[in-house]
C-alpha cells in the first residue's frame, strides 16, 4: 500500500515527505494506522548523525500511538481495531532477558531491530524499489507502519492519541526511571539535570513517588515556571551559579542528592550528576544519550564512598505490562501530560518541530496525521 512517510535520506539533511509502499504484516508482525507521534531528542540525535546506530534511508519516529488494522498470521494478542503504542523496547515475555527481573531490555528482535529490519531481516518500507529501513522498529513518522506484535502495547480505546502517543518514549522513561530503576523512596532528594521531554517527567515521577526536595538544573530559564507546574522545588541555572555547581547543588540538599538524573545527554553533566550525591548511598541515573565516541569520567573514590552510577532505558519498563498502566495513570489524572505538549502540526510540518526542539521552544511537538 501507498502510506504517508517523512523520510532520512542522510545525516543532517532535512526529512523529505513521500509516498512510500508499505507490505502487509508477516507472520508474527501487525499492520498499524499512526494516528499520532511525538518527535522526541533522540529522533534529532539520529538525523544528525551522532548515533552510532544510525541507519539510512530509513524512516525515524519511536513515540506513537494508532490502531490495528491488519495482523500478520500467528499473530494472537492483537486484533483489528485494538488501539496500540509501539515500543522499541519490546517485551517477548520468553528470552532470558524477559524471563530476568533485572531487566526490561527483552533480546528477541535486538538484532534485526538494530539492523532497521524486521525480525525476518527484511524491510517493509520501500520508496523507488529500494528498501527504506525501519526506526528502533517503531517508524511511527508514517502514517501507517508495520510492527512486530511483541512490540506493541493494547491500550484503553477512550485515551486520546496525541496525548498518549507521548507515553512511547518520553513519560515512561522520565517517571519509570524513577519509579524502576532508581526506586526513589517517599522524603527523598532528588536532582534532575536537564528540564526537556525526559527531565520534567522525572520531576513528575519523582512528585508522584512523593520526593521531598525536587531539584532541577537547565541553562534555558524558561524551564523554572515549567519545572515548579510538575513539582520541583528549586531551579538552578549553572550560569547564575558563584562557583562550582556540585558543590552548591551538595549545599542545596544538604549533603547530597539521594538520587539524581541526567537527561540531556552530557558527558560533563554526567559527571557532575554522580558527585553532587550524597556520599554512603546517593544513586545517580544516566538517561541522556551521548554522542558517538564519548566516555564518562570521575575519580573512583567517588564510587569507593558509595555512589552509585547507573543507566535507564525506556525507564527501565516492560511496555507490554507498564505501558497500560501509564495510560490509565493519566486517564485519572495521575500525571499530567497535556502541558508538556506544546506543539502539534501535520506530517509536512515535521521539520518545524525539530527546529522548535533545537531553539529549546518547545518540550513535545506531536504530528497528528
Ligand atoms: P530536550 O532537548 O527536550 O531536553 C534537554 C534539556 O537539557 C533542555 O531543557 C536543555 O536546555 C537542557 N540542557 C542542555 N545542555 C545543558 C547543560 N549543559 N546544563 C543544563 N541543562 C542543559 O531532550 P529530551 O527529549 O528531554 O532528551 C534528553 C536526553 O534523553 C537525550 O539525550 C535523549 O536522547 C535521551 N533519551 C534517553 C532515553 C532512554 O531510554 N535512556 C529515552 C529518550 C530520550
Ligand atoms: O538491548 O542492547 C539493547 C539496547 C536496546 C535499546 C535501548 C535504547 C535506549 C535508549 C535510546 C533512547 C530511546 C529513545
Ligand atoms: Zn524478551
Amino acid at each position: 500500500m501507498d502510506v504517508r512517510a517523512a523520510v532520512a535520506f542522510g545525516a543532517g539533511k532535512p526529512l523529505s515527505i513521500e509516498t512510500v509502499q508499505l507490505e502487509g504484516p508477516k507472520a508474527g508482525e501487525v499492520l498499524v494506522e499512526v494516528k499520532a507521534t511525538g518527535i522526541c531528542h533522540t529522533d534529532a540525535f539520529t538525523l544528525s548523525g551522532d548515533d552510532p546506530e544510525g541507519l539510512f534511508p530509513a524512516i525515524l519516529g519511536h513515540e506513537g500511538a494508532g490502531v490495528v488494522v491488519d495482523t500478520g498470521p500467528g499473530v494472537t494478542s492483537l486484533k483489528k481495531g485494538d488501539h496500540v503504542i509501539p515500543l522499541y523496547t519490546p517485551e517477548c515475555r520468553q528470552c532470558e532477558y524477559c524471563l530476568n527481573p533485572k531487566t526490561n531490555l527483552c533480546q528477541a528482535i535486538r538484532t534485526t531491530q538494530g539492523q532497521g529490519l524486521m525480525p525476518d531481516g527484511t524491510s517493509r518500507f520501500s520508496f523507488d524499489g529500494k528498501p527504506v529501513l525501519h526506526y528502533m522498529g517503531c517508524s511511527t513518522f508514517a502514517n501507517y507502519t508495520v510492527a512486530p506484535e511483541i512490540a506493541l502495547a493494547k491500550v484503553r480505546e477512550d485515551a486520546p492519541f496525541d496525548k498518549i502517543c507521548y507515553i512511547g518514549c518520553g513519560v515512561t522513561t522520565g517517571v519509570g526511571a524513577v519509579i524502576n530503576t532508581a526506586k526513589v523512596e517517599p522524603g527523598s532528594n532528588v536532582v534532575v539535570f536537564g528540564l526537556g521531554g525526559i527531565g520534567l517527567n522525572v520531576i513528575q515521577g519523582a512528585r508522584l513517588v512523593g520526593a521531598d526536595k525536587i531539584i532541577g538544573v537547565d541553562l534555558n530559564p524558561a524551564r523554572k515556571a515549567l519545572g515548579e507546574k510538575f513539582g520541583m522545588t528549586h531551579f538552578v541555572n549553572p550560569k547564575e551559579v558563584d562557583g562550582d555547581v556540585v558543590a552548591h547543588l551538595v549545599e542545596l540538599t544538604g549533603g547530597g542528592a539521594d538520587y539524581s538524573f541526567e537527561c540531556i545527554g552530557n558527558v560533563n553533566t554526567m559527571r557532575q550528576a554522580l558527585e553532587c550525591c550524597h556520599k554512603g548511598w546517593g544513586v545517580s541515573v544516566i538517561i541522556g544519550v551521548a554522542g558517538a565516541g564519548q566516555e564518562i569520567a570521575t575519580r573512583p573514590f567517588q564510587l569507593v564512598t558509595g555512589r552509585v552510577w547507573k543507566g535507564t532505558a525506556f525507564g527501565g519498563a516492560r511496555g507490554r505490562t507498564d505501558v497500560p498502566q501509564i495510560v490509565d495513570w493519566y486517564m485519572d489524572g495521575k500525571i499530567n501530560i497535556d502541558d508538556l505538549i506544546t506543539h502539534t502540526m501535520p506530517l509536512d510540518e515535521i521539520n518545524t518541530a525539530f527546529d522548535l526542539m533545537h531553539e529549546g521552544k518547545s518540550i513535545r511537538s506531536v504530528v497528528v496525521f
